[in-house]
C-alpha cells in the first residue's frame, strides 16, 4: 500500500459511491479505499468533508465530495472507454439526481417520509423510466445505420454520439445504452438508482412495460465492472484496513 495514494471513503450499498467507484475502476486510478458505515462515520472523513456524504476522495489537500465530480476527476485522468466524450444532452443525470431520486426515496422508504404515498411516488418515478425507455429506443435506431441515413434531420441531431461496441465481457445481452451502443457517463451515473427502484418491488419492476430498461439494467448489473466494485470489504473503522482499490495494471 503506497501511503501517498488518494483516499476514497465509500459505502458499498450507496448508489452515489457505486458510480464513483465504477468511474475510478474504469480509469484505473489506484486508491486506498476506506469502507465506512453511514451511521458511524469516521471522524477523519467528517474533518475533511463535514457534510458527511459518500463518496469522498482526498488527494493531499484537495477534497472531492460530490460523486459526479469524483467521476469527472477520475475520467479526466484516464478515460479508456471515452465516457466523457458522450454528452448527456438530454439532461438525464440531472433528472435522475433531482426528481427521480426524490420519488425513489419516497417510494422505497415511504415510512420515513410523513404522508408519502408509495404508489404515487412509484408512478412519478415510472415516468422517468419511460423516458429512459424512449431514450434506449432512440439509441437503438442510431445503431441501425440504414435507418440513420433515412432519418435525415434526426441523424444530424444525433451527430457526434459514438456507436462503439461494448467492451465489457460480462455483458451477454444485445443491449442498447442511453446514448448509443456503448456505456457512457450517463448510464453509469443513473443505473445504480434504477437498480434501487427495482429492489423496492422486483416483481412489479420486472413486469412493467419497459423491456429496454429491464435489459439495460441487467446488462449493467451483470457487467464485470459493476461486479468488481461490489466486493465486500471490512470496515476501515474496525480494522484500520485500507483496500488496495484499483491496483496499478
Ligand atoms: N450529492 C451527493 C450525495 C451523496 C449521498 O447522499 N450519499 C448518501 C449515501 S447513498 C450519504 O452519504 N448520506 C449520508 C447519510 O445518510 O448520513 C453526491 O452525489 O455525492
Amino acid at each position: 500500500m503506497t501511503e501517498d495514494l488518494p483516499i476514497l471513503y465509500s459505502f458499498r450499498r450507496c448508489p452515489y459511491a457505486m458510480r464513483g467507484r465504477m468511474a475510478i475502476a474504469v480509469s484505473g486510478t489506484p486508491m486506498r479505499l476506506r469502507e465506512i458505515l453511514l451511521r458511524d462515520k469516521p471522524e477523519e472523513m467528517l474533518e475533511v468533508s463535514p457534510k458527511g456524504t459518500v463518496p469522498v476522495v482526498v488527494i493531499g489537500d484537495k477534497v472531492i465530495d460530490e460523486s459526479i465530480d469524483v467521476m469527472h476527476w477520475a475520467l479526466e485522468h484516464n478515460d479508456p472507454e471515452r465516457w466523457l466524450k458522450v454528452k448527456d444532452t438530454d439532461g438525464l443525470i440531472e433528472e435522475n439526481d433531482g426528481p427521480f431520486k426524490h420519488h425513489l426515496d419516497r417510494y422505497k422508504y415511504s415510512t420515513r417520509y410523513e404522508g408519502a404515498d408509495a404508489e404515487e411516488h412509484r408512478a412519478e418515478g415510472f415516468k422517468f423510466l419511460q423516458k429512459l425507455e424512449r431514450q434506449l429506443e432512440d439509441a437503438s435506431i442510431l445503431r441501425d445505420t440504414s435507418i440513420l441515413h433515412r432519418e435525415g434531420g434526426r441523424s444530424l441531431r444525433r451527430e457526434g454520439r459514438r456507436i462503439d461496441a461494448p467492451q465489457d465481457e460480462g455483458v451477454q445481452w444485445e443491449t442498447g445504452y442511453l446514448y448509443g451502443n456503448a456505456r457512457s457517463l450517463a448510464d453509469i451515473a443513473i443505473f445504480p438508482f434504477v437498480r434501487q427502484f427495482r429492489i423496492a418491488d422486483m416483481e412489479w419492476f420486472d413486469s412493467a412495460p419497459i423491456p429496454r430498461v429491464q435489459r439495460w439494467l441487467i446488462a449493467l448489473m451483470e457487467s464485470a465492472l459493476f461486479k468488481s466494485v461490489m466486493k465486500k470489504y471490512p470496515l476501515w473503522k474496525d480494522t484500520g484496513e485500507e483496500i488496495d482499490f484499483c491496483k496499478k495494471r
